[in-house]
């Protein structure tokens, strides 16, 4: 898969992305991250690339000629996505229709915002990861990129896998329990050590459901079918 990321920081990337997972997809060419500074789409001697507000207020605005020509020049031809509080919720189900393409394209917003012509006229998606205002997208960004990245196939090793996780059914997840059997007086529930794999899976789809009906009712109202 192939991921265009448009930003003001270019040496914010990979950053984190860089290490575990994420990193050994990059570096098996699974996941390839193609990095585009903004300045680069500018031509006046400044590079200016955002400016006043039309009607006033505090703080500047990214200009919009800059960001169509960066998404006008892409390789691309997946989904164009600005990441920005005004966006659709991120959630599983669409980190896998994510996924499914074969590339997608990040805008990473700085300052106020973006102006409102690159969400109506250049935008397939806005993406937001939460109701919370950050200094910028990139972060956003390196999200959407990690949550895409392990539905790559190849990207997750035998040791992880993608199945039966949390949000798949929109369940969080059940408990996890490894060595010690007894910490600090603190056993793991005797089920866990029957070696009954259908009790076990009975126990692990209770405690799932249960969990998620005490800490998110809300998602008892997404549950499939
Ligand atoms: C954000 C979010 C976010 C808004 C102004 C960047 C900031 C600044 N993006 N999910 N929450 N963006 O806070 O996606 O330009």
């Amino acid at each position: 898969m192939i991921i265009e990321v448009l930003t003001l920081f270019p040496e914010l990337f990979p950053g984190p992305l860089s290490a575990g997972v994420t990193g050994r997809g990059l570096t098996a060419g699974l996941v390839t991250l193609r990095v585009h500074n903004l300045r680069d789409y500018t031509h006046d001697r400044h590079r200016q690339v955002d400016d006043v507000p039309y009607g006033g207020g505090a703080g500047m605005v990214l200009k919009p000629e800059p960001i169509f020509e960066a998404v006008r020049a892409r390789s691309g031809t997946g989904p164009v996505i600005l990441l920005t509080p005004q966006g659709e919720l991120l959630r599983q189900e669409l980190v896998r229709e994510l996924a499914a393409h074969d590339d997608i394209y990040l805008i990473c917003g700085r300052y106020e915002g973006v102006d409102e012509r690159v969400a109506g006229h250049l935008v397939d998606r806005e993406i937001s990861i939460g109701d919370y205002i950050l200094t910028g997208g990139e972060l956003p960004a390196m999200v959407v990129i990690d949550a895409v990245s392990r539905l790559v196939s190849g990207v997750l090793g035998s040791e992880e896998s993608p199945k039966d996780e949390s949000f798949d059914e929109q369940l969080l997840e059940y408990p996890h329990y490894t060595r010690p059997a007894v910490f600090e007086g603190y056993a793991v529930p005797e089920v866990l050590l029957s070696g009954h794999h259908a009790e076990i899976e009975r126990w692990r789809r209770s405690q799932a459901a249960e969990r998620t009906r005490r800490r998110r009712p809300d998602l008892m109202d997404r549950q499939p079918g």
